[in-house]
């Protein structure tokens, strides 16, 4: 039997995004219903962000979020560029009053968010097809069953594959992008991280990154040609680009390898669609905009931006203004285009583009060495990691 039913926001995914808004959203009294086509299991096991912004931890510590994340959060206050096989400290902290990362794995914030949402009954509806929305329309089918959501407003948060950008017709979006000539092989490791400090690699046979999870679990990266298949790369292979990349001059450090838990390689694109709404449909994260994983700014970036749509539809509810809703592109558009130059900046300082000459080697190397050796520099960077108050 077909069902239909009413709601005030109808939100498309159970990404960061449309978890946190569905949260933010119910703390202030208005109802919404969460629809997502993926399995619970696969949500919560898909390996991706580590790296959270300190507003993004503040914000998920102020909606009841927080408590596993205090506990196993790895805070840090500096960072290491290594280029020439030489390391050199950038000081987070020191260079932003006080500021930090925090490394949590992202689907560890989303059990957390799924966990609250499902402490609060309100509904999440997972392995949703056939999804399909029609102004504030949202039909689909759950358990075999075709289901209509009528809503005040929906929220696209389903990603850069889903599709409520899609909805949106041609004539009033405008899609901008850059695809970039090279991609990231990642792999989670058992084995201790090498490194107590994130590690951002420029090496002459591309860029190199160590990350981690826990104290037990490492999180690698390897710059890769974007036509590569996973099965070129064995875990021998990897290893071995690994130490070739990270080695220093002086010898002085050394990367232990553990058993190879997940391995994939992503695209590298930036990719922003204007504006970010459409009457009542509103995008938010990766559904309205990409950035290369080089500045760690996807996940908080998505927060950001519903963060921005929770106050203005509360607004419109509790004082009956819609203003913020309108000006709701504008707001969110000031961030995303200043992460936009950020990751590319990153990414292009960091990266070996296969057609690089030595012109364009030389200029990175200028780069380098401005961020390292100008405390004015190091600060760009800083400020930009750790994430802007004010844009
Ligand atoms: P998500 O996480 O893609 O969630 C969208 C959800 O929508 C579902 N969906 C649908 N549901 C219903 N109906 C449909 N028709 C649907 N179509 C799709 C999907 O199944 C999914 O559950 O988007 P969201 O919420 O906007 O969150 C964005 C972040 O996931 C993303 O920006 C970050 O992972 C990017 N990112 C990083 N961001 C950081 O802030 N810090 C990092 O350190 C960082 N590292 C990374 C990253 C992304 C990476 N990859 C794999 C792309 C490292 C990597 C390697
Ligand atoms: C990660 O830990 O997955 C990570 C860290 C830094 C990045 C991207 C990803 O820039």
């Amino acid at each position: 039997m077909p069902t239909s039913q009413r709601t005030q926001v109808g939100i498309v995914g159970a990404g960061p995004a449309g978890l946190v808004l569905a949260q933010l959203l119910h703390q202030r009294g208005v109802e919404s219903v969460v629809i997502e086509a993926r399995d619970r299991e696969y949500v919560q096991q898909r390996v991706r962000a580590g790296v959270l912004e300190q507003g993004t931890v503040d914000l998920l510590n102020d909606m009841g979020v927080g408590d596993r994340l205090r506990k196993e959060g790895i805070v840090h206050d500096s960072l290491e560029l290594r280029y020439d096989g030489e390391s050199h400290d950038i000081a987070l902290s020191d260079l932003t009053g006080g500021r930090a990362i925090t490394i949590y794995g992202q689907q560890e914030v989303v059990k957390d968010l799924i966990d609250a949402r499902q402490e609060t009954g309100a509904p999440l509806l997972f392995e949703v097809d056939d999804v399909q929305l029609h102004d504030t329309q949202i039909g689909f089918r759950h358990d075999g069953v075709d289901h209509t959501l009528e809503c005040d407003f929906v929220a696209g948060c389903d990603g850069f594959h889903g599709i409520t950008r899609e909805t949106i017709p041609g004539a009033a979006r405008t899609e901008l992008e850059h695809v970039y000539p090279f991609a990231w092989l990642g792999i989670l490791a058992e084995v201790a991280p090498s490194t107590d400090k994130l590690i951002y690699c420029n090496h002459e046979r591309g860029f190199a990154l160590h990350s981690l999870r826990s104290p037990k679990l490492s999180r690698l990266y390897l710059q890769v040609d974007p036509d590569d298949e996973i099965e070129q790369w064995s875990d021998e292979r990897i290893w071995e680009e690994l130490h070739t990349r990270f080695a220093l001059k002086d010898g002085g450090w050394q990367l232990d390898e553990g058993p190879i838990v997940d391995k994939a390689i992503t695209p590298m694109r930036s990719f922003v669609t204007e504006p970010m709404q459409h009457d009542r449909l509103f995008l938010a994260g990766d559904a309205a905009h990409i950035v290369p994983p080089t500045g760690a700014k996807g996940l908080n970036l998505a927060v950001h931006d519903v963060r921005i749509l929770a106050e203005a539809i509360c607004d419109h509810y509790e004082s009956g203004s819609d203003a913020a809703l309108e000006a709701y592109t504008d707001t969110c558009l000031r961030r995303v285009w200043r992460v936009q130059h950020f990751s590319w900046w990153m990414t292009s300082m960091l990266h070996r583009a296969p057609d690089a000459d030595t012109f364009d080697e030389r200029l990175q190397r200028a780069q380098l060495d401005y961020v390292t050796r100008s405390e004015a520099g190091a600060r760009t960077l800083a400020e930009n990691y750790v994430g802007l108050e004010q844009v």
